[in-house]
């Protein structure tokens, strides 16, 4: 019979936090060169397709323009919770890179999927393990303070079982918090919690992010504009196998 090695401590407690809190900060995921790189690649891009620009930068699917975004797929220390959380198989759905200017108004509490309703008297069970489908990972390329955007998080929202209405901000008594961070610094939160953005308070400083969102194998890739979607060869012949799978090469399963 096959033997599932045990997860590193490491990550292993990172997934719990998962679980249990539906988010988990990891510390200096970045070092100075790379947030540096992102920084640079992200004042060079010009919107295209489905992109957006004015107070908030918007850019979608970077990972297609230039092999410089690869590495940032599969970073150490996020590829091992992704494949964790879903599974060794799982891909990305998306990776966007953001610039929030002086002005930008953040995102009213939201949850991102919610994969299924489930009743409360199962949610609220602790021996009831939620599975996750997708993951988010936010790395910050700036220090975040109260006035620059910092993401706010609702702690075991993931366990509503519901969207937020219009001004909800607690789950069972705990507030809305503010992730406040290093540059080099990423979020992981899974698609069923209830967070917010928040707003650029600053006069002068602007909000750099990249995204990556992870998905599992059977959860579709979304990749805009879709039909007109074509990789960019530089990229395919520039990605390592796990990178490759990431972008979507899979082994052929169910339905293929
Ligand atoms: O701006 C942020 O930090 C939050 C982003 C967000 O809520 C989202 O992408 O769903």
């Amino acid at each position: 019979m096959a033997t599932i090695d045990p997860l590193p401590p490491l990550t292993a407690k990172r997934l719990e936090a998962l679980h249990r809190e539906g988010f988990v900060l990891l510390p200096g995921v970045l070092d100075g060169m790379g947030i540096a790189t992102l920084r640079n690649a992200i004042d060079q891009l010009k919107p295209r397709h489905w992109d957006y620009s004015g107070l908030l930068d918007h850019y979608k699917c970077v990972f297609n323009r230039d092999p410089l975004w690869l590495p940032f797929l599969d970073l150490p220390g996020v590829i091992e919770l992704a494949e964790a959380a879903l599974g060794d198989d799982c891909h990305i759905i998306g990776q966007t890179a953001w610039r929030c200017h002086p002005g930008f108004v953040g995102l009213e509490p939201h949850l991102d999927y919610l994969v299924v309703e489930l009743p409360q008297s199962l949610l609220a069970d602790p021996g009831f393990t939620l599975p996750m489908q997708i993951c988010t990972v936010q790395i910050y390329l700036d220090d975040i303070d109260a006035s620059l955007c910092p993401t706010l998080v609702i702690p075991g929202s993931h366990r509503a079982g519901r969207r937020p209405v219009k001004g909800e901000s607690h789950w069972k008594g705990r507030p809305a918090q503010p992730v406040l961070c290093c540059a080099g610094d990423a979020l992981m939160f899974r698609s069923e919690l209830w967070h917010a953005g928040s707003s650029n308070l600053t006069a002068d400083r602007s909000r750099y992010l990249v995204q990556v969102h992870y998905g599992r194998r059977m959860v579709a890739q979304k990749f805009s504009p879709y039909l007109h979607w074509q990789f960019n060869p530089e990229v395919l012949a520039a990605a390592t196998p796990r990178q490759r799978r990431l972008l979507g090469e899979h082994e052929e399963a169910e339905y293929d």
